[in-house]
């Protein structure tokens, strides 16, 4: 059996948290989609973790971790995050697995990302400049190097050939910025990589399974960046949603069980893009303050607003939501009052569906609000301590979305989440 956790948003909903949490109870778990794009939190030991490549299981000895054929690999940021894991005793030759079908992105990637968005200027989509969207186009284009391929004798032609072509392009974007110890560092993590065990992900994802292991896929960025159902081109690179498990995983869909969907309890975005619930105003700042929301990768502030119910809707129907968690309602502990978006005014008519083209219109949200609950959740451990008012707002939140909130996450601890 496969359960899936993912964001139901615009990435950053906490999966990472929420993946460690799970873990235990879990004996493989995979990424399959994403790449260095990704920024899951962690806090082991007190201490705070960001993981980019590395699945979130990586600190349960017991677990096994996987990059799965979907996501897109950097060697280097590998390397790096296999360093800093190692300083808390994990062996990652012990419980991290990577599919040779695995796609590798090479240092001209981020140069083409780089130069791409430069080129977009105002309209750039605020990419994360680690090379996504290149490192896809090539392997839908087929051009691409894969894990596999690294130890073949032919790989050094097959990266220059690849690099030629990108010489090109990047010629044609008139970038000519040095990339050469950006090579040298890929070629030293290359050597890395050799070392790290490469795995027949299908069969030995598939032969788990039917040993009656049970797999978490963890998926990266949210559902509103998936590349055919979020708000193109403002979008990630990939299937951000329960089907990229299916084709970044090599299992079937009649493996699927549960579908964990993350959401806030109010809304981000980082990077370019259209965000009907955002708050230009002193709120927004203060969700960004409390929340501590900037990047994880990147550094960058997020864009904060309230909850929009309408994106959610279609998310839980995209992936087939089963259960919701909430994350960061502490965060929402001293505002006096809450909104939710329930449905978009677009040209004077009034809506409850996603449009097909949400930039460069005007989207005003119709808001439902509620009053907040004033009380420090933190502490709290059993649904039964939740304040009124904030059960009030995830009934409504239950009815509207049609998938019950079954946790709610109220801090970064690992203890902090209340089971509903
Ligand atoms: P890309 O780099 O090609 O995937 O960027 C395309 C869009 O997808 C957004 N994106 C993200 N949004 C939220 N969180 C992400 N991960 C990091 C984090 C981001 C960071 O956890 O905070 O640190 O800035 C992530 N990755 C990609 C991106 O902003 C573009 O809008
Ligand atoms: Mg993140």
């Amino acid at each position: 059996m496969v359960d899936v956790i993912l964001g139901l948003q615009w990435g950053d909903e906490g999966k990472g948290k929420i993946v460690d949490y799970f873990a235990p109870e879990y004996d493989i778990i995979a990424r399959f989609q994403g790449g260095p794009n990704a920024g899951h939190t962690l806090y082991v030991d007190g201490k705070k973790m960001v993981l980019h490549q590395i699945p979130s299981g990586i600190f349960h000895q017991n677990t096994v971790n996987i990059i799965g054929n979907g996501v897109v690999l950097d060697p280097v940021t590998l390397k790096r995050e296999c360093d800093a894991v190692a300083a808390y005793g994990v062996d990652v030759r012990k419980n991290l697995f990577i599919s040779q079908r695995t796609n590798i992105i090479v240092p001209t990637h981020r140069a083409l990302d780089k130069a791409s968005e430069l080129q977009k200027g105002e309209s750039k989509i605020g990419s994360t400049l680690k090379g996504i969207g290149p490192a896809y186009m090539d392997k839908t284009g087929r051009n691409a190097l894969r894990v596999g391929d690294i130890l073949h004798p032919n790989f050094q032609k097959q990266y220059n050939d690849l690099r030629t072509k990108h010489q090109v392009l990047l010629d044609n974007f008139n970038f000519t910025e040095d990339i050469s110890a950006s090579e040298q560092e890929f070629f030293e993590a290359l050597e890395f990589l050799k070392t790290l065990n490469v795995i027949n992900c299908e069969y030995f994802i598939n032969d788990s399974i039917s040993k009656g292991k049970k797999v978490l896929a963890e998926g990266a960025q949210g559902s509103m960046l998936d590349i055919d159902f979020g708000t193109f081109p403002f979008v990630t690179s990939s299937n951000t949603t329960s089907a990229g498990v299916c084709t970044g995983l090599g299992v079937s869909p009649r493996q699927i069980n549960e579908v964990l969907g993350v959401t806030k309890a109010y809304c981000t975005r980082v990077g370019g893009g259209p965000f009907p619930t955002e708050l230009h105003d002193a709120t927004g700042e203060e969700l960004r303050r409390i929340g501590s929301e900037f990047g994880a990768t990147t550094g960058r502030p997020r864009r904060c607003g309230w909850i929009d119910l309408v994106a959610l809707k279609f998310a839980c129907m995209i992936n087939g939501v089963s259960k919701i968690i909430m994350t960061k309602a502490d965060v929402l502990d001293s505002f006096g009052e809450l909104n939710v978006c329930t449905a978009y005014n677009l040209d004077g008519k009034q809506t409850q569906e996603v449009p097909f083209q949400m930039s460069g219109i005007e989207i005003e949200p119709v808001w439902k609000s509620f009053s907040g609950w004033n009380t420090d959740t933190t502490g709290i451990k059993e649904a039964a301590s939740l304040p009124e008012t904030m059960s009030t707002y995830i009934d409504f939140i239950n009815n509207y979305v049609g998938a019950p909130v079954k946790f709610v996450s109220n801090g970064p601890g690992r203890d902090q989440i209340v089971r509903l």
